[in-house]
């Protein structure tokens, strides 16, 4: 990569086999040769095939191909290549004119684009090759170098991050050591790909495109400002100069506001789509009904608290006033919960209605509720309940000591072992339902989180992923209406069973 005429093509030329050179064209004249992704392989004596690709640069004067079609030729060329899994990409070249006097605006912009499409992971596969070393002499070739390594905006940051500088003096030897010199590197993924291919990032939102989204604002906005002169100026000219000026704005104006909206677009959807098909949505299977065991245990379990806090005030005050809050604030969560599922539930079924993608991503993204929230409720229960087991069995150990039997004859502290075994046991039988809660919500919230993959994975559609996808998520619903069902009278259940105790 690297702006227009600074020997990309050239640099390939000289790359590869002399029998192939005819294949790349070089420039001539000042107008820039290169205006698609060109790849070039070839096969090494030992076996290993090498493919070379060379670029158009970012230059915004070129007729014809927009900075948002080199963008989206380079990113849809890598995640191809990605995708296709035969090749491995283990070199970036940056090239650049040694004999340049001074940087000007098209090598920063293009350079900031090659950050941005490469990611800093990937700089320790970078090599910038600097070209035309015939037009400069030694002396100042060498002090050109110096400046462009140690300048903060200019290289130095690359080459601080792992990223070399090589010379190329338009040899074949000169360009295949620079080639064989990545060949050795570790293949390398660029942040480009990471993000559209991984992290289903829209070409807009990567940081290569919100970098060429920025630029063309910019260049806008300049435009705009130009616009208003010109009308001030309108006044001193003659109207034929005028109209010229004003249609030849115009124009540039429609240019860039049709490279916005191509860059909004993204990349067209059958490389996404063809290279990589949506993976087959297995509807899932309806979920059983949700157990109810734990409500009628819990009351059982409050019970027994209310039944043996006269006898164990004295001794252990704690384990009562632990099961009994535990136990209300477990009521509360699962108020909270019902409340928000009921709620989601409905907000699921309008989604459903409608069959609209992008209300579904939407419903998936600003609100997690389902996924987390309910399953953490029990989980966080069944936690809790298990503190109060280890505090009560801890206590039991002590009684189970040697001696325990003579100290306490008047039978009192038989009477409370008694109490603390039994409200053991009904402790861990409440803890028990609700792993089984944790349980049944599990395959549930995984049928979210695939419901959630389709409707990401049809970026850009608006009808539903697949109608397997509406069978998930009517189960789905289903389910979760289900449980804000079963467990709508709890809160009422426990705190009623709770009452008397003296919390
Ligand atoms: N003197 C001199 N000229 C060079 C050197 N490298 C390339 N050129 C010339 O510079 C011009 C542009 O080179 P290209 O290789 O076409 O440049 P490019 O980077 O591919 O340009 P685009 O395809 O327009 O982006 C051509 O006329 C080359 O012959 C060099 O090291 N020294
Ligand atoms: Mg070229």
């Amino acid at each position: 990569m690297g702006p227009t005429g600074v020997g990309k093509s050239s640099f390939i030329h000289n790359s590869v086999p002399p029998d192939l050179r005819a294949e790349v064209k070089v420039g001539h004249g000042l107008q820039s040769e290169t205006s698609q992704v060109q790849p070039i392989s070839w096969d090494t004596e030992d076996g290993a095939r090498i493919k070379v690709v060379d670029t158009p640069g970012f230059d915004d004067s070129r007729a014809g191909v927009t900075d948002t079609d080199v963008l989206k030729m380079i990113a849809e060329f890598l995640i191809k290549q990605y995708k296709g899994k035969e090749s491995r990409l283990t070199g970036l070249i940056y090239v650049h004119r040694i004999s340049d006097t001074r940087v000007g605006g098209t090598s920063h912009r293009n350079l900031r684009m090659f950050q941005k499409l490469c990611g800093d992971e990937s700089l320790k596969n970078v090599v910038i090759v600097t070209t035309m070393w015939d037009k400069v002499t030694t002396e100042e070739g060498k002090q050109r170098e110096q400046e462009l390594m140690s300048s903060d905006n200019l290289f130095r940051p690359l080459l601080d991050k792992g990223a070399t500088m090589m010379r190329h003096d338009r040899t074949p030897e000169s360009a295949t050591n620079v080639i064989n010199y990545l060949l050795k590197k570790e293949p390398t993924k660029p942040q480009i790909v990471r993000e559209i291919a991984d992290q289903k990032k829209a070409l807009e939102d990567t940081a290569a495109g919100a970098e060429l989204h920025s630029e063309i604002r910019e260049l806008l906005r300049k435009h705009k400002e130009e616009m208003e002169t010109l009308k001030a100026e309108m006044r001193d000219m003659m109207r034929k100069e005028l109209a010229e000026e004003r249609d030849r704005m115009d124009r540039v104006m429609a240019k860039l506001l049709k490279e916005l909206d191509d860059l909004k677009r993204g990349l067209s959807l059958c490389v996404l789509l063809v290279t990589d098909p949506p993976p087959v949505y297995e509807p899932t299977s309806d979920f059983p009904a949700p157990e109810t065991k734990c409500v009628v245990h819990c009351s059982k379990l409050l019970r027994l608290v209310k039944y043996y806090e006269a006898s164990l005030a004295h001794a252990h005050p704690d384990v009562p006033i632990s099961v009994a809050s535990c136990t209300i604030h477990f009521a509360d969560a699962v108020e909270r919960s019902v409340n928000g599922i009921g709620y989601r539930s409905s907000t699921l079924k309008s989604v459903l209605a409608s069959e609209d993608t992008y209300s579904l991503q939407q419903f998936m993204k600003v609100d997690p509720y389902p996924r987390t929230f309910t399953h953490g409720t029990w989980a966080k229960a069944r936690h809790d309940m298990e503190i109060v087991i280890n505090d009560i069995e801890a206590i039991l150990s002590t009684y189970r000591k040697p001696g325990f039997a003579d100290r306490f004859r008047n039978g009192k502290g038989i009477k409370r072992f008694g109490a603390l075994n039994a409200i053991l046991e009904s402790t861990k039988e409440v803890a028990t339902d609700m792993a089984t809660m944790v349980d049944w919500w599990t395959p549930i919230t995984d049928a979210i989180g695939n419901v959630e993959d389709a409707a990401q994975h049809k970026r850009g559609g608006t009808s539903f992923p697949d109608s397997t996808v509406m069978v998930s998520l009517t189960r789905i619903i289903r389910a979760l209406d289900a449980y804000c069902e079963a467990y709508t009278r709890c809160p009422e259940d426990l705190h009623e069973a709770a009452l008397g105790i003296s919390l």
